[in-house]
This record gives structure tokens, sequence and C-alpha cells, in this order.
């Protein structure tokens, strides 16, 4: 696929969109970055379908009619999915994608499970808004799509820290900055600023961490106390494994945290590790230096059993 007006071959009238639950900054600024664009460009009824977003990203949300069901009964001509490697990981708007005349998928997992009639697939990218992006017609690209989709670039490559970071990346964001959006607020909101409470229960966190020198790793967990006790639960906990991963002197973190139903692994590494491949091993997926998984282990054996993974792939390099 070369372009998104590929996607409008067989003249469709009703387009949905959907990403994948608990969306992230790519995968909102995919699915409404696609939205504003379709919408802008075209005679579609496009309808966007996202859990809701947590709230440093409900600005690309507000005042937009999203769907937050799975939309069930309702009929469209295309249906759209962005940054889901897998069907399994759609929620919203689940069912009015599988009742979709033709499915398309665009992504960036490397694991993708090509679920679309057509799926458009770029591992190498560093989010599905860079992908996306370069599909499209840059002089039909409004404010709002490219505000969407230059939140999704920043918080996929961490503000351009993480090795998916290209120029081509770099090329896509600027041509967005282009556009005339606040990028430096974007930045600060979705990347930088952090609720009072959220920055209490992580150092609250960090401070009971264990940090393992000679193996360069570090550890935390946050169970059903500590999230009590702070009034702060698992869904505004996502910062604490990029807290562990600033800790120099290590190769990979894992964050630990009861989601209610079960405990939840987090990994981030710098360098060295891959922890797509540990969280593989445990269930779970990602990317190279950011990945996760769900656990029915305890707490002690998710670090025991991803420390031992940690020092297979150390001498798997060795060998
Ligand atoms: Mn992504």
């Amino acid at each position: 696929m070369r372009t998104i007006e590929e996607c409008l071959a067989h003249a469709p009238k009703r387009i949905m969109l959907c990403g994948h639950k608990h969306p992230d900054g790519d995968c909102v600024g995919a699915v409404m970055g696609l939205y504003h664009y379709l919408n802008e460009n075209s005679s579609c009824t496009v309808v966007p379908y996202l859990e809701t977003p947590i709230e440093s990203l409900q600005f690309l949300t507000e005042g937009f009619p999203f769907r937050s069901d799975d939309g069930n009964g309702e009929q469209f001509d295309l249906a759209i999915a962005l940054d889901a490697s897998d069907i399994e990981r759609i929620t919203a708007g689940l069912a009015a994608f599988q009742q979709a005349v033709e499915k398309i998928v665009i992504d960036h997992h490397e694991t993708n499970t090509l679920f679309g009639d057509r799926n458009h697939v770029v591992p190498d990218a560093s989010s599905t808004c860079e992908v996306l992006t370069a599909l499209m017609q840059e002089e039909k690209i409004g404010t709002d799509a490219a505000a969407a989709l230059f939140t999704g670039i920043v918080c996929d490559s961490g503000v351009f820290r993480y090795d998916s970071t290209t120029p081509e990346t770099l090329r896509t964001a600027a041509r967005l900055i282009g556009k005339g959006i606040p990028f430096s607020w974007i930045i600060e909101h979705t990347n930088v600023e952090r609720k009072y409470d959220e920055l209490k229960i992580a150092s609250a966190i960090i401070h009971d961490s264990v940090f393992l020198p000679e193996e360069r790793f570090a550890y935390a967990v946050a169970d059903l106390d500590i999230q009590e006790k702070y009034g702060v639960f698992s869904k505004d906990l996502g910062n604490v494994v990029t807290d562990l991963n600033s800790i120099a002197d290590t190769d990979a973190v894992l964050f630990i945290y009861w989601n209610g139903e079960r405990y939840k692994g987090s990994l981030r590494s710098k360098s060295a590790i891959d922890v797509a491949a540990i969280a593989a091993s445990l269930g779970g997926g990602g990317h190279i230096r950011a990945a996760g998984f769900d656990s029915d282990l305890a707490p002690e054996e998710i670090v025991r059993a991803v420390l031992e993974k940690i020092r297979a792939q150390r001498e798997e390099r060795k060998a």
C-alpha cells in the first residue's frame, strides 16, 4: 500500500477505525489522526472507536464523537485497525471490525498476525503514526490530524530517544511541526507532566525498588496495598517503568503491578537485552526496548523468570 487513498479503492461510504485496548499515545494518535484526515478529505462517514484514553491524551478526543462500545450490529464498508498487532488486542469496535465488508490493518509491530484482508505493517517504523503519515498526502494533513500524528510519534519513540527513531521519524515529525501544531506543549503534556499523586506513588515505588548492579537490572512492584494507600491505580502507573529505566548502569528493568485481576509486567531496556523476547516467553509481546505481559505468577516468581531470561541472553551473546 502506498497511499491512504488506496484504502478507498472500493468507494466505501461508512468507515470505522479502531485501535487496541488501553490505548496509548500512538493508538489514540493514529485513530484520531486518520479520523481527521478522512473527515477532511473524503465524503465518507468515519466513526472512530476507542476506549476512553488516559487523561493526558484526552485533548485528542475531546469534542469528537468517538465510540467505546464494540459496535455490534453496526455495518461498515471498510474497517481499519491501527496499532493493533492482533485481533485479540481490539476491544472498542471489535464486532464492527469483524462485521465490516473489508478489513485493513495498519501497524508497526513485528509480531502483527496480519489479520486484515490487506495488511500494511512496517516493523522498522517508530510508530503506527509514522507509518500512517507516510501514507498521507502532505497537503491534505490539517492541524488536528498533524497534532494527533505527532503525539503518536513522540509517545512511541520516547520523544525520539528509542533506537526505533530513524532519520525518517524526524523528517516526519518535522513535516507535522510545519503544520503549526503546539509541539512543545504536546511533548510536555504527554511525556513530561505528571499528576502530583502519580509522582508521589512513583517515588514510593522507586524507594522500595531493588537494584542489582551485578545483573545490571532493577525492578519494582506495586501491589494493591500501595495503590490503595495513594489512591492511584494501575492505569496511572504507566510512567513508573520509565523512571526505573532512567537508573544508570541498568540494561533492563521490570515493573510489576496488580491491575485488579492479575499481575502485569512491564519491561524496558536500554541496550544489550531484547525485552520483546522475554515478554513473549511469558505470554506477552512488544518491542525490543519496551514490552509487557500478564502473569498468574507471584511477583518474586516473575522476577526470577525474567532474570533467568536476561542471563540466558547474555550467555547466548557471549557464545
Ligand atoms: Mn505503536
